[in-house]
């Protein structure tokens, strides 16, 4: 029955995660796959995390199902996190998913129930499990060039030059801040250009914000997602907290629709609900309801906001201490969040791994996070010797 099933490459990025495990030389440095680390490597739960979830432990008196919206309370939280002072309900609405993919997955099929086959539009380079999300909801996917690895330089012009190209009633896919893999993000005079021609010309924004606290700050990095909002009387949001709160395995996330109507906004939820149902049934609920506690309470959402701040000004600073290294680390401090795409041949990123224990994407992606201000000097000497 099986045999007609072609074999399928493991995610590259997940598979370095094993091949680093293996590795037996100390001081080895793991760049792979996008998690958080502290200068010792290690991925910890955050302290108000693990609060909430002493709190939840004693407080919950059932685990009986809820609905497939999920956590309402932890949708209604993280509607006003990303979008500031707002309410479900009118023109907006919102789930709880599995996760930011699952949110992802959720929109594009619900842009697809609504428009079969309608083409988004998507910056390349890109997270490399956007294409396949898409096509699972056939929809078609056009590229356009985002970034210019050899430059390090956003290409504006290119993504203008799309935005134009599209037709009316065609989708854009946009990263809301720490764009995955090149760091490059918009600027807000930049956001606003896009904003407008978005919504002079009708076509459906379809954000993804996954990083939002880990570029500039939980305002800044939700500012441009805020400003299209705000222009665009449609648009789809999907929205994840892994990383900001640090529940990677526990995926949590949340989709909002912004919709022209109250009347439009009953139907839409009703679709989201059914497309839910017929997916995963109802999210998983520990980290939803974790995080709803931690909100819930203002002496944790402080300690969270304190870590979070730490976490990004640890990014920041090795982000500076690369730059200084020039070359082609030169230009890693005008990005922001976990990740940077160097100009680095498949040669040179093997000879990295075999020579330097220096694990890093295919593509040359960094994980910012694997390095420390102490590390970087190592790193850039290992880049100087492969270059
Ligand atoms: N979108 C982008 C750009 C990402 O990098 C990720 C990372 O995992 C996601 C969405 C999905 O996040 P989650 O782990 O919550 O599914
Ligand atoms: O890009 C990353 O590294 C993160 C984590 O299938 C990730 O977004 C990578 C691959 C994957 C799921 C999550």
């Amino acid at each position: 029955f099986f045999q007609p099933l072609a074999q399928q490459p493991a995610d590259a990025l997940l598979a370095l995660i094993g091949m680093f495990r293996s590795d037996p030389r100390p001081g080895k440095i793991d760049l792979g796959v996008g998690v958080f680390r502290d200068d010792e490597g290690h991925t910890p739960v955050m302290r108000a995390v693990k609060a909430a979830e002493r709190k939840l432990w004693e407080s919950q008196d059932s685990k009986s199902y809820l609905g497939p919206e999920g956590n309402v309370a932890f949708a209604r939280h993280m509607a006003r996190l990303a979008l500031g002072d707002v309410e479900l309900g009118g023109r907006l609405t919102g789930v709880q998913t599995p996760g930011g993919t699952g949110a992802l997955r959720l929109g594009a099929e619900l842009i697809a129930a609504s428009r079969p086959g309608v083409t988004v539009w998507v910056g390349t380079p890109t997270w490399p499990n956007h294409p396949p999300i898409l096509a699972a909801a056939g929809l078609k996917a056009q590229t356009y060039k985002h970034f210019d690895p050899a430059s390090q330089t956003l290409t504006f012009d290119a993504v203008m030059d799309a935005l134009n190209r599209a037709q009316p009633g065609d989708v854009a896919l946009l990263h809301g801040c720490c764009h995955n893999p090149t760091g490059a993000d918009f600027s807000l005079e930049q956001w606003r250009v896009i904003a407008d021609t978005l919504s002079t010309r009708g076509i459906l924004p379809f954000l993804d914000l996954a990083y939002q606290g880990l570029g500039l700050g939980m305002e800044q990095d939700a500012a441009g997602v805020r400003m299209v909002m705000d222009a665009c009387p449609e648009a789809v949001l999907a929205y994840s907290c892994d990383k900001n709160f640090g529940v990677y395995r526990d995926r949590v996330g949340a989709l909002f629709v912004q919709t022209g109507s109250a009347a439009d906004t009953d139907r839409v939820a009703s679709n989201m609900l059914a497309l839910a149902r017929a997916n995963w049934s109802m999210p998983p609920d520990h980290g939803g309801a974790v995080i709803a506690t931690l909100m819930d309470d203002p002496a944790l959402v402080a300690d969270w906001t304190l870590e979070l701040n730490n976490m990004r000004d640890r990014l920041l600073g090795i982000r500076a201490a690369l730059a200084a290294h020039g070359g082609v680390l030169g230009r890693v401090d005008q990005q922001r969040g976990m990740f940077s795409l160097l100009p680095l041949s498949p040669d040179v990123v093997k000879r990295l791994r075999e020579e330097h224990a220096v694990y890093m994407a295919g593509s040359g992606r960094i994980n910012i996070a694997g390095l420390s201000v102490e590390t970087a000097g190592r790193f850039a000497a290992a880049l100087n010797a492969c270059l």
